[in-house]
């Protein structure tokens, strides 16, 4: 094979690398937990109850998608066994998904996992802190996961809106 050919080769595979690395960009590594606050004292029973989303960011949520996003709602029900089952609602082209799923507490107030993880494919890791709320007009709350060996986060704003109606 001549020098020539060669070249053109690997100038190819080259183009070919690049392009697939762009189209796949690299996240923004999601920050350690130890540097993510917690609300001190968090209680459960007072954070029930319904909470708009009136703003997202993270590292794989783009400003495109953000627009028609839109705002959804999350309705947190605290269960006997002190777990929340967490039923959203969101508004997307003038039909609502719903879609339901559990918080476990884990071993510090305030901080949960994902129930029932493992019927949700490529999700290793879930976890959810609420990093600041004072339970009746608005909350922080921080949302990790790992998904097929990506890292992903997110950190929601919720307002309880007009008296947590
Ligand atoms: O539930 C989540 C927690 C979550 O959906 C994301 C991060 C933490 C996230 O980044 N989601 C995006 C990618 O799956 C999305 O487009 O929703």
């Amino acid at each position: 094979m001549s020098i020539g050919l060669l070249w053109l080769g690997f100038t190819l595979l080259g183009a070919l690398h690049i392009q697939a690395r762009s189209s796949t960009p690299r996240l923004l590594r999601a920050p350690p937990l130890s540097r993510i606050p917690l609300q001190p004292n968090f209680q459960a029973d007072q954070f029930q109850g319904k909470w708009y989303a009136v703003g997202v960011a993270g590292n794989a949520i783009k400003k495109e998608e953000q627009d028609q996003f839109k705002m959804y709602t999350s309705n947190y029900e605290l269960k006997e066994d002190g777990s929340y089952n967490v039923t959203s609602i969101l508004l997307r082209d003038e039909r609502c998904d719903y879609w339901i799923r559990t918080f476990v507490p884990s071993s510090r107030p305030g901080q949960f996992t994902l129930g029932n993880i493992r019927s949700y494919p490529g999700i290793r890791s879930y976890t959810v802190r609420v990093v600041n709320t004072d339970y009746n007009q608005f909350a922080i709350v921080y949302f990790k996961k790992v998904q097929r060996k990506q890292g992903y986060f997110k950190i929601t704003l919720y307002d309880r809106c007009i008296d947590g109606q």
